[in-house]
C-alpha cells in the first residue's frame, strides 16, 4: 500500500522520539506522539464513515490537534479544506456547500452558526477548540494509535484551498499530493532544510504559507517546529533563541523592527529567515540587513501553485525581487492580450508551469479554463519583468486584489455588499498603503441620489457578511466615481487620491 504523502511527510517518522513540535510552554511533542495522535483522529474519521475523495472542513485555532487533523486526512485520503478562522458564518457556508464537505470540524463557539448550516448541506459536524478538546478529540481518545494508511497516488487530491476571485465568487484550488510534495522536496533543497533546523512557526495554518511551506519542509526535513499560535513580538522575541529559522509575511518583520529588542545579538544564531505572500518593500530589506546582518530571502508564490521563485541561498537576495523560478517551475513573461512572450526586461504577466501547479478549480471547468492554459501554464495575474541578472520583479497586479498583512482580499466581495446597503448607489473598493499591513482596504461610495448613506449601519452590515480583516478601515463618499471612455471605474485614480490616508506622506 502506497500513500506518497503520508509516507514523505509523516510515515518516514514512525518511531521516532525526536521533537516535532515545541509548544509556547516548552512542552515538547516527538515524531511519534504526533503520528500517534494523527492515527487516533484517522481512526475516528473512518468512524465517522469518512473515505478518500471525501472533504473535510476545518475553521479550528492553530494547535498540535489541528495539524494532527491535516496528517490524519492524508492518511485516510480525505481532503483536507481549511479555512480562515476570521471568515463569518455566512463565508462559511459557501466553503461546505461548494465542495459537498461531508464533515465540519469546527470550534464549539462556533456550533450554533453552523450546525444548521451543516445539517442543512447534509453535513456531519465535530468540534476541535483551541486547547484541543472537543466532539473530535473526544471521540478519537477512544481509538487506536495506528491506522492503516489509505492507499492513493501521487494524482489524487489532498487539498481543497478556496481563493477568492475577480467575480467575487471563491474558487476550490484543488492540489494534489504530488503538486504539495514536489514543492516541499525542492525547498528543502534550495533553502538547505534539514533535521538540525528548528523553524520558528507563527503564521496561521489555513493557507499555503503556514500550512504547506512552513509545515511541509520541516516534515519533509525531519526538522522541529516552534508551534506559536499566533504571530506576536513578544513571543517571537522570548523563542527565537531555540530557533533556526523563520517564515513570514512583510508585517511580521515590519512589526519586529519596531522594536528595539530585534537585533544583532538577539538574531545572530539564527540561519534564515523567508518573507512572501506579499511584496517586501526594498526599504524593509535593508533595514533588516543593516539591524541584524541577515538578508531576507524573498520567494513567490500563490494558493494554485505553491512556490514558484525563490532568492538565492548562497548568492545575493536581491531586495525588490522574488529571486528565480525554482527547478522544476517553468516561467514566462507574457503579453496580457496575446499570450505571448515579451522581450527580456519588459515588463508582463508572470505565466508558470510544473509539478506545482494546482489540478483546476473544484467543479468550475469554465474559471480553469480562464486562467490554466492547456499547455499547463497557469496564467497568474501578477505582473513582473525578469532583470538583467535573471531576477524576477513583481511590479503590479493585473488582477484586482488587496493583500493586507499577508491576507488576499478581493474588492469585489466588498463592493457587491457596499453596494446592497441602504443609501449606497456604487462603489469602488481601494487598497491603499498602509504601514503595519502593508495595504488596507478603503470604500469608496457614491450615495444615491437624495440619501446619505448611514456609515456606521453599512460597518455593521459588513460585519455580518465578510471577515473583520476585509472590512474597509475608511469610508469616504463622493460625488461621482471617476471613470475611463468606456465607462469602467478608474481605481488608479482612486488609489493615487487616497494614497497617503494611512501613511501621511
Ligand atoms: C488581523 N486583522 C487584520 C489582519 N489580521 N486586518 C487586516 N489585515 C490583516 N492581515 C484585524 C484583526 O481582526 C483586528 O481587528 C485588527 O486587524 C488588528 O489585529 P492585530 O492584533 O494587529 O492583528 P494580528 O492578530 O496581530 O494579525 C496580523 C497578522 C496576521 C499577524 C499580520 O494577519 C497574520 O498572521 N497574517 C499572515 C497571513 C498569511 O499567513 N498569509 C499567507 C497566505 P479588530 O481590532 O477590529 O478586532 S498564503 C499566500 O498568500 C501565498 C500562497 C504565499 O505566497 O504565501
Ligand atoms: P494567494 O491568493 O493567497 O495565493 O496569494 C497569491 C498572491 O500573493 C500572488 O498572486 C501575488 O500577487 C502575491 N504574492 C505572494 N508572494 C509575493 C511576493 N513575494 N511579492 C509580491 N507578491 C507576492
Amino acid at each position: 500500500m502506497a500513500n506518497p504523502l503520508y509516507d514523505t511527510l509523516f510515515g518516514r517518522h514512525a518511531g521516532k522520539s525526536t521533537p516535532f513540535l515545541i509548544l509556547p510552554d516548552g512542552t515538547e511533542i516527538t515524531h511519534s506522539a504526533f503520528l500517534a495522535m494523527a492515527a487516533r483522529i484517522a481512526n475516528q474519521l473512518a468512524a465517522l464513515g469518512l473515505k478518500p475523495g471525501d472533504r473535510l472542513a476545518a475553521q479550528i485555532a492553530k494547535s498540535p490537534e489541528a495539524l494532527a487533523l491535516y496528517a490524519a486526512c492524508a492518511q485516510t485520503g480525505v481532503v483536507f479544506l481549511p479555512l480562515n478562522t476570521a471568515y463569518t458564518a455566512n463565508e462559511v457556508t459557501y466553503f461546505i456547500e461548494n465542495s459537498g464537505a461531508a464533515l465540519v470540524v469546527c470550534d464549539g463557539g462556533a456550533v450554533e452558526g453552523l450546525a444548521p448550516v451543516a445539517k442543512g448541506l447534509g453535513a456531519q459536524l465535530a468540534t476541535l477548540n483551541a486547547d484541543g478538546s472537543g466532539s473530535l478529540m473526544d471521540g478519537a481518545a477512544g481509538q487506536g494509535d495506528t491506522y492503516s494508511t489509505a492507499d492513493r497516488t501521487k494524482d489524487d487530491l489532498a487539498a481543497l484551498l478556496y481563493t477568492s476571485g475577480t467575480t467575487g465568487r471563491s474558487k476550490g484550488a484543488m492540489l494534489s499530493q504530488e503538486n504539495l510534495l514536489s514543492n516541499a522536496e525542492v525547498l528543502v533543497d534550495e533553502w538547505r532544510f534539514t533535521d538540525a533546523d528548528v523553524l520558528l512557526h507563527c503564521l496561521p495554518i489555513f493557507h499555503t504559507h503556514g500550512l504547506f511551506v512552513a509545515t511541509n519542509v520541516t516534515l519533509v526535513a525531519g526538522g522541529a517546529m516552534i508551534f506559536l499560535p499566533k504571530f506576536d513580538v513578544d513571543a517571537v522575541l522570548h523563542h527565537l533563541p531555540r530557533a533556526t529559522s523563520m517564515m513570514g509575511v512583510p508585517t511580521f518583520y515590519t512589526r519586529l523592527l519596531d522594536d528595539p529588542r530585534f537585533d544583532k545579538n538577539a538574531t545572530q544564531h539564527m540561519r534564515l529567515f523567508t518573507s512572501g505572500s506579499a511584496p517586501l518593500l526594498a526599504e524593509t530589506h535593508d533595514r533588516f540587513s543593516a539591524r541584524t546582518g541577515h538578508a531576507i530571502l524573498e520567494r513567490y508564490g500563490m494558493t494554485e501553485t505553491n512556490m514558484n521563485t525563490s532568492n538565492p541561498y548562497a548568492g545575493e537576495r536581491r531586495a525588490g525581487t522574488v529571486g528565480f523560478a525554482l527547478p522544476g517551475v517553468e516561467l514566462k513573461i507574457c503579453d496580457p492580450a496575446t499570450g505571448q512572450e515579451v522581450p527580456q526586461g519588459e515588463v508582463g504577466q508572470l505565466e508558470v508551469r510544473g509539478a506545482n501547479v494546482f489540478q483546476g478549480y473544484w467543479q468550475m471547468p469554465e474559471k480553469t479554463a480562464e486562467e490554466l492554459r492547456e499547455d499547463g501554464f497557469f496564467i497568474t495575474g501578477d505582473l513582473g519583468l525578469i532583470d538583467s541578472q535573471g531576477y524576477v520583479q513583481i511590479v503590479g497586479r493585473g488582477k484586482d486584489l488587496i493583500i493586507s498583512g499577508g491576507y488576499n482580499i478581493y474588492p469585489k466581495e466588498i463592493e457587491l455588499v457596499l453596494d446592497e446597503q441602504p443609501g449606497v448607489l456604487e462603489s469602488a473598493v481601494i487598497g491603499v498603503p498602509h504601514p503595519d499591513f502593508g495595504e488596507t482596504v478603503v470604500g469608496v461610495l457614491v450615495a444615491a441620489p437624495g440619501q446619505t448613506p448611514d456609515e456606521e449601519a453599512i460597518m455593521a452590515a459588513a460585519g455580518d457578511a465578510l471577515a473583520r480583516f476585509k472590512h474597509p478601515r475608511r469610508l469616504i463618499v463622493v460625488d461621482e466615481l471617476p471613470r475611463n471612455t468606456m465607462g469602467k471605474v478608474q481605481k488608479n485614480i482612486l488609489r493615487e487620491r487616497y494614497g497617503d490616508l494611512f501613511t501621511g506622506a
